[in-house]
């Protein structure tokens, strides 16, 4: 142990000395700043004005909680979906209709942390329906539709910390998991912390997704041994049916990590047989544990988020799927585990590991018939390493992370600490190329890289430190990424761009996979908001005690009501804005002077309603917030707010000509 450990220092020390050594160069010494661009590398970015990238890009927006969708080659960013974070730009988790989408059991969350977007599959391939995409923290996962951009879904997920190895889908989104990175106490409760191994335990969440509507249903969840479930990523092909889970801290060390677990050689790669799984839960095997976890859609119908509380999950032990899971022993530390195009290569990239581990699926299966084990943990057969692997990737860099597959038999491994990304043949194991990242690569993508048909062509990596890439920005600088074209031996450098929040994963897709389905505006006539104002005549102000609400309407280029008298200090007011036009491209803001929330973007055919409190009597100016129309800024109105005992009557104008 003692000299194992030992090993690992000396490593991570290398490691720090090295990337030390790439960044400190490239501060400010220009022969650094990457590799000679070739001059055919401006045409290939280069997007005529007017033209249309050939991929979109989903990106995670790490800890800003939201999603971003980039042009490929271009590197242009097109829009910031909001999911996990409240967004004052369009009013999503301010608006009444939105705010149930950020409910949880833990209160109201208008925050998380989001890593890996998803796309849904079909076949084994991206097929540009729905892009998922987990939330850290507070442990969930969102589901975006592509007809709309819009988040439409978000489950809780019970009994997990730190969701990160999740949302990964198996070959038709029959399944999305959840991966708990935190053990905690399944029917989480207040134990002492140094009762980790006893009380600790690893959730592992099974949801199924509806292939019609795309609805998310928590089906199981598997308790596991109090490892950390890093990441994960689904069996294709022959290995379809598997799920493998990367885990570290195999020690089931609760304190400093750093030192504690990375005492041993090797940790695990978990693979659970979910098809088998499925059968058994089928069949009655599980228990009923009593939780709550909230489930908000957001329905289009009604242009409104509900939310549902759930009270119970089921769960299975080792034990009671005995022959459906088994531990990979897989060198140090395993972040990333990838799955090969043809479904025969899973591939570990140990933190720490100074190989690429590569296990054949072929391998694994007769392990687990000839019972090939070196032991078990809690029930869990250990497969013997040897057994497992088909080979190793020698000297490949250091710092694996994750490794995404090109359609030629290439895997690329980003190398988080030697600042690359290196090329290898996935069945020779042979390093064919590498080039430098700019700096410090966490994951990297290429369109359709983890799915059975990769697109290929280009790679982005996805990098941690910006440095002197771009003008600086004081203390705070952006993420960045960096385009690199794959379609020849060797990878050349084409394009750096600015990112938003701290991107992990991404995902790509040939555009026509998505445009063609991108949704324009939503029709008045099936707009069936309880608050919808679907003809200006029928804007009106109405009293309900304490509450006021506003059937408003805008189109270009009057808000009608435009002056509203009445109101009275104290009161609630609920601003019911319905967007009339029926026009793509047309949307129309409201806000009103001392709003404490956001404003409201109302897409055309949409309802959103915003609440203002009337505080103080005087007179408050509102007004369409986007730039609609050569008389966007007469597209305005007054409120008057008198006194709490007043008697002025409720009147609205609905806008007479003088
Ligand atoms: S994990 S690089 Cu969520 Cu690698 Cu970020
Ligand atoms: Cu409507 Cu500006």
């Amino acid at each position: 142990m003692k000299r194992k450990s030992q090993t690992m220092f000396s490593l991570v020390l290398l490691g720090l000395i090295f990337s030390g050594v790439v960044i400190f160069t490239g501060c400010g010494n220009k022969k650094d700043k990457g590799p000679l661009i070739e001059s055919d590398a401006p045409s290939k970015v280069y997007v005529e004005p007017g033209k249309y990238d050939e991929f979109y890009s989903f990106v995670s927006g790490g800890f800003s909680g939201q999603m971003s969708v980039y042009g490929l080659p271009s590197g242009r960013l097109f829009k910031v979906i909001p999911v996990f974070s409240q967004n004052a730009e369009n009013g999503y988790g301010y608006t009444e209709e939105t705010k149930p989408m950020l409910q949880t059991s833990k209160g109201f969350i208008p925050w998380d942390d989001s890593h890996h977007s998803e796309l849904s599959m079909k076949d084994g391939v991206p097929d540009g329906r729905w892009v998922f995409i987990n939330g850290n923290n507070t442990p969930r996962i969102a589901r975006l539709d592509l007809k709309t951009f819009k988040t439409v879904e978000i489950i809780e997920i019970p009994n997990s910390a730190g969701n990160h190895s999740s949302p990964f889908t198996t070959p038709n989104s029959e399944y999305v998991v959840a991966g708990t990175r935190f053990s905690v106490p399944v029917e989480n409760r207040d134990v002492p912390i140094s009762s980790y191994k006893e009380n600790f335990r690893g959730a592992i969440s099974f949801i199924k997704v509806d292939q019609n509507s795309g609805d998310m249903k928590l089906s199981f969840q598997l308790i596991t041994p109090p490892f950390d479930y890093d990441l994960s990523h689904a069996g294709k092909g022959p290995s379809d049916g598997l799920f493998f889970f990367s885990c570290y801290n195999t020690e089931m060390a609760h304190t400093l990590l750093e030192v504690n677990a990375s005492q041993k050689d090797k940790d695990y790669i978990l693979a659970i047989n979910w098809k088998k799984i499925e059968e058994l839960v089928a069949a009655g095997k599980g228990t009923d544990k009593a939780t709550t976890y909230y489930h908000n859609k957001f329905d289009d119908k009604v242009h409104s988020a509900s939310s549902e509380i759930l009270k119970s999950v089921k769960t299975l032990t080792p034990e009671e799927v005995k022959g459906a899971m088994y531990y990979i022993p897989c060198p140090k530390s395993p972040h990333g585990v990838d799955v090969d195009p043809t479904g025969e290569y899973i591939v570990g990239n140990g933190k720490l590991s100074t190989v690429i581990p590569v296990f054949s699926f072929t391998k694994i299966k007769k392990a687990i018939e000839g019972s090939e084990f070196e032991g078990n943990v809690e029930g869990i057969p250990v497969l013997k390493y040897e057994s497992a692997l088909s080979g190793e990737v020698q000297k490949p860099g250091l710092g694996p992370l994750h490794s995404e597959f090109d359609d030629k038999g290439f895997a690329y491994t980003s190398m988080f600490v030697s600042s690359e990304i290196v090329k290898w043949n996935v069945a020779t194991k042979e390093v064919v190329d590498r080039i430098p990242v700019y700096y410090s690569v966490g994951h990297l993508m290429i369109p359709g890289g983890d799915s059975k048909k990769p697109w290929g062509k280009y790679l982005v990596s996805l990098n941690k430190i910006t440095k002197d890439r771009f003008l600086p920005t004081g203390p705070e600088l952006t993420q960045s990424a960096q385009l690199i074209d794959i379609s020849g031996d060797k990878m050349k450098l084409l394009l750096d761009f600015p990112t938003i929040g701290e991107p992990h994963y991404a995902q790509g897709i040939p555009a026509e996979l998505v445009m063609k389905n991108s949704q324009r505006i939503y029709k008045l006539e099936d707009n069936n908001h309880p608050y919808a104002t679907k003809f200006e005549k029928d804007a009106r102000v109405e009293r309900k005690g304490n509450e006021v609400h506003v059937y408003m309407t805008a189109i270009r280029s009057h808000i009608t009501p435009d002056n509203i008298e009445g109101i009275k200090s104290g009161d609630i007011v609920y601003f019911h804005v319905t967007n009339l036009e029926q026009d793509w491209d047309t949307p129309h803001g409201f806000a009103i002077m001392g709003n404490e929330n956001s404003e409201l973007l109302v897409m055309p055919g949409e309802t959103c309603t915003i609440k203002w409190i009337a505080k103080e009597p005087g007179i408050y100016p509102f007004y369409c917030t986007d730039f609609c129309s050569a008389l966007h800024q007469e597209m305005q109105g007054y409120l008057r707010v008198s006194g709490k005992d007043s008697n002025v009557p409720i009147s609205f104008s609905t806008g007479e000509k003088k």
